[in-house]
């Protein structure tokens, strides 16, 4: 019999039936939500049914999935994927010796990208993104978050957004757009950092609620990017326009970004290398989620690991995320985030899992939506080639095959 087949109508039917399939709802706290030998019934895109396989229940069609492991899709919860050009040259710059300094001194560093996306189409963005997003697809991932950030001017930063928007409008992908125009100082506010954070926060922000085109805000604070104090009027003028908030927190150092995150009832905060205590002690106690981004850890080479087991103590949930970017992470495979995240940073697979799919979903704030395989979610599910799930966390460079159903 044909892995897809349609058969007349009966009661208790679906759109859809996915049967001989083992499923990780994902549902679970401490395990993988496992049914071995069940059935998913979908019905107007909605999850209907999670269980026993019966063959009682019939659909318009059936997908016999042979034994296969159903997963809720893959959710990459912080990502740069909209930019123009790439940033080959410096890798081989700063491998053949050179400095950031001289990096920079080239014209080298974000500042590169932001003149590559200010040049670029709308067009070009998006054709260069979607074949970026592709690569992701084909890996089981269905929800994407992309942030602003390479324009640093308001015609930019509106362009890099609807390019976003059209992503999730042609891709079968949902897309989570998040304006990040406090990224990095432009250089026509050189020496006057105050200056654009009014820009963002006075034109910026405004434009882009306006316009509906991000449901987020997000800054780089850092002793390289944006102070607190700085952060803290973004994170007034998002609330302001009923925006939420997340943030690139403590990545080089301790700035107490995470803390203001959780301050602000912020849905997550990023990279997290330098978290101190009293923050995860906020994060907590707000349900702030802590999204860990193995890849620029791995790419810049950095050794100060994030402090999983103080996470895990204060039960604060971990995401984990590609934070694709042309500089830090030019990385497009939550596979091997995943198995990065347990390699090194000894995170496991369980977690490893959990932190691209539940908590995943947290740190985007869409966790009633998707994120787990329950009755009333979004159906969005990938069947994967595996023996078990934690073979996704365990390969890498390898890609097992997944089909979207
Ligand atoms: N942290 C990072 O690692 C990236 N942005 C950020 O806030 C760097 C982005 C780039 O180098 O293009
Ligand atoms: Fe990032």
């Amino acid at each position: 019999m044909s892995q897809t087949e349609t058969k007349p109508f009966t009661s208790l039917n679906f759109d859809k039936l996915i049967r001989n399939v083992n499923i990780a709802s994902m549902a679970a706290t401490n395990d993988y939500g496992m049914i071995e030998n069940g059935a998913v019934g979908i019905t107007d895109g909605i999850i209907a049914y999670v269980g026993e396989n019966e063959p009682l229940h019939d659909a318009k069609e059936i997908i016999d999935a042979q034994g296969k492991w159903l997963l809720p899709g893959l959710i990459d919860c912080h990502t740069h994927l909209v930019y123009g050009g790439n940033r080959a040259n410096e890798f081989e710059m700063r491998l053949n010796g050179a400095s950031y300094e001289d990096i920079a001194k080239a014209g080298g560093g974000i500042i590169s990208s932001v003149k590559a996306t200010r040049e670029a189409s709308e067009q070009e963005l998006y054709e260069a993104a979607g074949k970026r997003l592709e690569t992701l697809i084909s890996e089981g991932v269905t929800t994407v978050e992309i942030k602003s950030g390479y324009g640093l001017d308001l015609e930019t930063e509106l362009k890099m957004l609807r390019v976003a928007k059209k992503l999730g409008q042609q891709y079968p992908v949902r897309i989570k757009a998040t304006f990040l125009g406090a990224h990095a100082l432009p250089p026509e506010y050189k020496h006057n950092t105050d200056g654009y954070i009014d820009l963002v926060c006075n034109e910026m922000i405004p434009a882009v609620a306006q316009e509906q085109l991000a449901d987020c805000v997000d800054v780089f604070c850092e002793n390289i990017g944006f102070t607190y104090a700085q952060t803290e009027k973004v994170f007034i003028a998002a609330k302001k326009h009923g925006l939420q908030v997340k943030l690139h927190a403590e990545q080089l150092s301790d700035q107490n970004g995470a803390g203001l995150v959780a301050d602000y009832q912020g849905l997550s905060a990023d990279h997290l290398e330098y978290l101190s205590q009293a923050s995860i002690d906020k994060m907590a106690k707000q349900g702030t989620i802590a999204t860990l981004l193995p890849g620029a850890f791995y790419f810049l080479r950095e050794t100060k690991l994030p402090p999983i087991q103080a996470l895990r103590d204060a039960g604060v949930p971990i995401a984990i995320a590609t934070d694709h970017n042309p500089g830090t992470s030019p990385c497009l495979s939550v596979l091997l985030m995943m198995n990065m995240a347990c390699t090194l940073f000894k995170m496991t697979p369980l977690e490893a899992l959990q932190g691209v799919t539940i908590n995943a979903a947290k740190a985007l704030g869409i966790d009633s939506e998707i994120g787990s395989i329950e009755i009333g979610k979004q159906a969005d599910l990938v069947l994967w080639d595996i023996e078990h799930p934690n073979q996704l966390s365990y390969q890498f460079g390898a890609k097992p095959r997944s089909t979207l159903v």
